[in-house]
């Protein structure tokens, strides 16, 4: 099942590797040099989501992910890189495989170190920069990279293009290798913008332009200011005013946190941390800090980062396809087996060819399970929607 896949980019020692390892729970190298992680690293994270279960009160049985007390996990991909540093678009430092990232992730958490201790390579400063610098320089490089990548080889690519009569958006993808976009929508963007629809019309200037346009409308970057524990609070106010969108974490603090409760030494219930009566004086104290921070009112668990991204940003919602439209099962009787993060708008015909293109294909009609209506193939679906798919194939 096609998850929603996030990436994480930044300058080198922003913090990448520490949140993925809390986000994922699964280990990562974390070292405090630059280029710590040498391979791109997949792991999984979860959204949460109220689970229809509790409406037929009837335990689900999730293929993937998990559901306890109502409240449903659904895993979500997210790919910890390398670090970027100024030039990567020209293939310095480990350029090319961060940039893999921005090609296969739905969205981007550009990491920042929001306490200003680290320069724009990663390296230990005396005086604290100003993280503005750092969230420049990587959305400009991702920019750069895109529109380098789009000028390489244009005359012939474009003329070829032409000649076998290819839709200009189409090209466009396949040239960026960037799959997953709706080319309708890209297409009113070329229109609007005023970009030529003939690929051999365009100028040095519009690769650049484009790559911009393409990253504002079509590849959502989320700011992730990392290592609050450490940042002062005027630096956090500044960046929030001009980026009243930003999100602020602490890998470090979640890490540790994450830790101290598989150890038994802690329980976390929401935002409240409870240190266990065997944690030591030092134990119960870092824990205390750690809640002063979690509590801050600006302050984002990995969950409630994950959750907002594929909310909010990428507009997703949930759906849980069914056979069963009574028991809200599949043919094994398994309850709500599946839940889809699709895009608002996902019509009923939609989620048919999500769930398998026969199913699509032979679609009769779809069920409404909750209200127990028949709806019709181009009904747009709501979030927890329960839909049982009629088709000729089943
Ligand atoms: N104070 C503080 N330090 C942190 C936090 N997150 C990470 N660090 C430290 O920052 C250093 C770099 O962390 P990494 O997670 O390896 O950074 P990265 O972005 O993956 O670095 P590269 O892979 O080199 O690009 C380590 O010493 C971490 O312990 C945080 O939230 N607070
Ligand atoms: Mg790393």
């Amino acid at each position: 099942m096609a998850k929603v896949r996030l990436g994480l980019v930044g300058k080198p020692n922003a913090g990448k590797s520490t949140l993925f390892s809390a986000i994922t729970a699964r280990a990562a190298e974390i070292g405090n040099y630059p280029f710590t992680t040498i391979k791109p690293n997949i792991g999984l994270g979860f959204i949460e989501a109220k689970c229809p279960e509790t409406e037929i009160g009837t335990k689900c049985n999730p293929r993937e992910g998990s559901c306890s007390g109502g409240i449903r996990r659904i895993p979500v991909e997210i790919i910890d890189v390398p670090g970027l540093i100024e030039g990567a678009s020209l293939g310095k430092g480990m350029g090319n495989e961060f940039l893999e990232n921005v090609r296969e992730s739905e969205a981007l958490l550009l990491v920042f170190d929001a306490s200003g201790k680290t320069g724009l390579d990663g390296t230990p400063v005396e005086d604290k920069i100003d993280p503005e610098a750092e969230i420049e320089m990587v959305k400009s490089e991702i920019a750069r990279w895109m529109s380098s990548r789009l000028s390489r080889g244009w005359e012939r690519f474009a003329s070829r293009e032409e000649a076998t009569n290819q839709h200009p958006t189409t090209s466009l993808l396949r040239k960026l290798s960037i799959s997953g976009i709706n080319e309708q929508a890209l297409l009113s963007a070329l229109t609007s913008e005023g970009f030529p629809l003939r690929l051999s019309m365009w100028k040095e200037e519009d690769f650049f332009r484009f790559s911009e346009m393409f990253l504002a409308r079509f590849k959502p970057i989320v700011l992730v200011g990392n290592k609050v524990d450490a940042a002062d609070p005027d630096t956090i106010q500044r960046i929030r005013v001009k980026h009243p969108d930003a999100i602020f974490t602490s890998g470090d603090f979640e890490l540790a946190l994450s830790r101290a409760a598989q150890a038994g030494l802690a329980s976390v219930s929401g935002k409240t941390v409870s240190p266990a009566e065997n944690a030591t004086g030092p134990q119960k104290k870092a824990l205390a800090r750690i809640q002063e921070v979690i509590s801050l009112p600006f302050y984002a668990s990995p969950e409630a980062i994950m959750t907002g991204v594929v909310r909010d940003r990428l507009e997703r919602i949930a759906v849980y396809p069914v056979q069963d439209e009574s028991k809200w099962a599949d043919g094994q009787g398994n309850v709500l087996p599946d839940c889809y993060m699709v895009r608002k708008g996902t019509t009923a015909l939609d989620l048919a060819f999500r769930v398998h293109s026969e199913i699509g294909e032979g679609f009769i009609k779809a069920i409404d399970c909750r209200r127990r209506m028949v709806i019709s193939k181009d009904h747009e679906l709501n979030d927890s929607d329960v839909i049982s798919i009629i088709s000729r194939s089943r």
